[in-house]
Parts: structure tokens; C-alpha cells; sequence
């Protein structure tokens, strides 16, 4: 008998009958978006549990990033990590800037902030680094750099809830952080994301521009989009957030066990990070090798378990952001990564069958 599939995540969601008392209230009402009651909710929820000044809500964690770079008035060049989602570098390009990519760390895999200020040059004029797989960039280095050259920064904070380093949110650093709360992420909304921020001016810019550029009083003062959250996703976010200390306690357990099942194998590492400052929404591991990583890959498939390649390709090789430097850690992390599926109903005898292909591997 073949057994069920794995897929690499399943959302985390509160149980049904809490979303539902959100969507009686939507019944009732028949208020639906245009920054609504429970979007307001979730926004002060979020602050609160994030402990952050300005959290506003938008349609996706891409949106989030467009309005972090045109709130800020970014232009011409953008320093960013080629080892990310290719939404970050999309969206740099998107908005007619040209993303000039650093090489990573090999350990954290996170933008190397002693390769950024050869980089520099009189056309940069951000820079936006992403915390990968959760794991936080040496903000401390990359806030001194970005100050001494007078460029802003973005965070991309796609997987970064609820992260914090030295009891301080990771979200605080930077002008904004960008979060996304797509049905993959730790915390979600179905689709979702939010720019958080200290400054009072930025936040009130980005929510002029997620709801065409008008004010309070409808009167436009801005240029504008549509980037609102419904009601829908926002009463959503509100029952799952209630779950998310749980969920996350629950993903630590097993990243931990696949950590122990794994440790004796000698091809590949783990990602460095530190336990309290981390999420555990993805199970990323590296194989000493491409052909390694392929091997396992077909065993797994062959056991219906589907794993992802985040990141591949490393973002620098893409056609359409040449021309760039080789950037060789980037390149052989991209080719060698794989992440294993993480979700809280994940039983623990499959990551055990999953460990077990791998090592066959
Ligand atoms: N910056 C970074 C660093 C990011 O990683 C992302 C997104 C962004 C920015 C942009 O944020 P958003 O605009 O997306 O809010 C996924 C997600 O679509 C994407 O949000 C995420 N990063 C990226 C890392 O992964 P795919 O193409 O791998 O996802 P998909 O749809 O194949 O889903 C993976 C697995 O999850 C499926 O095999 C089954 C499961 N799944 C998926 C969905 C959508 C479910 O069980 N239910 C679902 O509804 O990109």
C-alpha cells in the first residue's frame, strides 16, 4: 500500500468553529474590507504581541515589500541577498530599481555584511536584506553601513514573526520590515502580509498608498494602490494568532527531533542559528553536494514525500537581473539546499520515514 503524500508545509490554523465567530460577525455586519473593525483589531493585536510601534496590514507579503521601497522613495540601486525568495529581487526590479547582489554567509546564509560596502556605489540607495528561514541578519553591522553611507533599509521579514534578538523584535530594525502571512507561513491569513514600522510618517504614508493614495477623509494626498486586507483574512489572523506561541512550541519539537535523527549523518549541515532567536518555519538542511541532495530528493518522492528547493537558483544567475558577479557561497548553498516538510500535524513517525530515506541516501 503506498502511503498518503507529504508536501513540504500545511498551513497552521486555529480550529474552525474560532474563524467562524469572525465570519458570523462579517455575516452580520456585512463589512468586509476597507480597513475594517477586525483588520484594526489585528493590527493592534499584532503590535502588541510583536511589540512594535506601527503594524499595517496589506493584501501579501509582496505588496508589503512594494510599499516599504516606494514609501521610501527608493531608487537606482538596491543591495539584497541573492539567496532569498525570487519575490524580493522581483519586486526591487518591479519598481524600476536594479537589485546588485552580496554573497551570503555559510553559516547563517543570510546577506554577508562585510561584502556590502564594496558594493556601494553612487547610485545605491537601500539596502534590503532578508532574514532567511527565519534567522536573524546581523542587523547591528548592516544599521552602522547603511548610516555611514546614508542609505535606507528594508528588511524583508517574510519568515521572521515573532523573532526577537536580545528580547528586542527583529522587526524594529530598519526603516520597515516586511512581513508576509501567506497560508505557508507560521502565522496566517491566507494571503496577507504587513509593513511594520516606528516611524509615524512612513506608517501613515503606506496606509494612504495600500488604499489608493486617499486619507481619512478621502480626500487624495498621495499616490496609491490597492494593497487592503479583507475582513475575511483578518478575522483569520485573529483566531490563528491566539495559536501561535503554541505552534511554534510544536515546530521547535520536531525541528529538534529531525536535528537528532539527522546529527550522525556526515553529508549534510544545518542552518546556524540561535534556538530563542529562531521560528522553526522551515527545515532547510545542506547536502556536501548537488548529486547528494538529488539522490534524496527521488528517494523521497518515491516515499510520495515532497520537499522544496528553497532557494534554487541562487538569485544572481537569473537572466533577467544580469548582469552580475559570481557570487560563489550564494551558488553552492542555492544548488545544495533542501527543506524538508515542517508543519505542527506532521507525525512524528513520518519525519522519522523521511530521516530514514536521507540517510539511504
Ligand atoms: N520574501 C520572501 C523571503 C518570501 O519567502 C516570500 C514568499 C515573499 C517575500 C513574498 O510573500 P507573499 O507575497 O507570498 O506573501 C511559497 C509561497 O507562495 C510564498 O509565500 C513563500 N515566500 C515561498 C517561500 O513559498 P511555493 O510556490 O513554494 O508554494 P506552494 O503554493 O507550492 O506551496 C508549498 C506547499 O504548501 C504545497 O506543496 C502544499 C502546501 N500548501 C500551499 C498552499 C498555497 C497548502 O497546504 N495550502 C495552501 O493553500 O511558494
Amino acid at each position: 500500500m503506498t502511503s498518503p503524500s507529504i508536501y513540504v508545509t500545511k498551513p497552521s490554523l486555529a480550529p474552525l468553529e474560532q474563524y467562524v465567530t469572525y465570519l458570523n460577525t462579517i455575516w452580520e455586519t456585512g463589512v468586509m474590507t476597507h480597513h475594517g473593525p477586525m483588520v484594526q483589531r489585528l493590527e493592534k493585536e499584532l503590535s502588541t504581541y510583536l511589540k512594535v510601534k506601527h503594524v499595517v496590514c496589506v493584501s501579501n507579503g509582496t505588496c508589503a515589500l512594494q510599499l516599504a521601497i516606494r514609501a521610501t522613495d527608493i531608487t537606482g540601486e538596491v543591495i539584497t541577498t541573492p539567496f532569498t525568495f525570487i519575490a524580493t529581487a522581483n519586486i526591487i526590479a518591479w519598481e524600476r530599481c536594479r537589485p546588485v547582489f552580496v554573497d551570503i554567509d555559510p553559516d547563517t546564509w543570510n546577506i554577508d555584511p562585510e561584502k556590502i560596502e564594496e558594493k556601494i556605489t553612487d547610485e545605491t540607495s537601500a539596502i534590503l536584506p532578508v532574514h532567511v528561514f527565519s534567522a536573524p541578519c546581523d542587523v547591528d553591522l548592516i544599521q552602522t553601513i547603511a548610516a555611514k553611507h546614508g542609505l535606507k533599509v528594508i528588511y524583508d521579514a517574510a519568515h521572521a514573526i515573532a523573532v526577537e534578538v536580545d528580547r528586542k523584535s527583529i522587526l524594529q530594525y530598519g526603516d520597515i520590515s516586511a512581513m508576509s502571512f501567506h497560508a505557508t507561513k507560521l502565522f496566517n491569513t491566507a494571503e496577507g502580509g504587513a509593513c511594520v514600522t516606528d516611524n509615524d510618517f512612513l506608517a501613515e504614508r503606506i496606509r494612504r498608498m495600500r488604499f489608493f493614495g486617499f486619507d481619512e477623509r478621502k480626500d487624495i494626498v498621495d499616490a496609491g494602490m490597492n494593497a487592503k486586507m479583507t475582513e475575511v483574512s483578518a478575522g483569520l489572523g485573529l483566531a490563528n494568532l491566539k495559536w501561535l506561541d503554541r505552534v511554534r512550541r510544536n515546530r521547535r519539537e520536531k525541528y529538534e527531533l529531525y536535528q537528532n535523527l539527522l546529527s550522525e549523518v556526515q553529508f549534510i549541515t544545518f542552518q546556524k542559528y540561535d534556538a530563542e532567536e529562531y521560528n522553526y518555519s522551515y527545515m532547510p538542511i545542506l547536502f556536501d553536494s548537488e548529486e547528494l541532495l538529488l539522490r534524496a530528493m527521488d528517494r523521497l518522492i518515491d516515499g510520495n514525500i515532497y520537499t522544496r528547493r528553497y532557494f534554487y537558483p541562487s538569485l544572481n544567475t537569473v537572466p533577467i537581473f544580469a548582469p552580475q558577479d559570481s557570487l560563489p557561497v550564494s551558488e553552492r548553498v542555492a544548488r545544495s539546499i533542501l527543506c524538508l516538510p515542517l508543519y505542527d500535524t506532521l507525525p512524528n513517525e513520518d519525519i522519522e520515514r523521511i530521516c530514514e530515506h536521507i540517510r539511504q541516501a
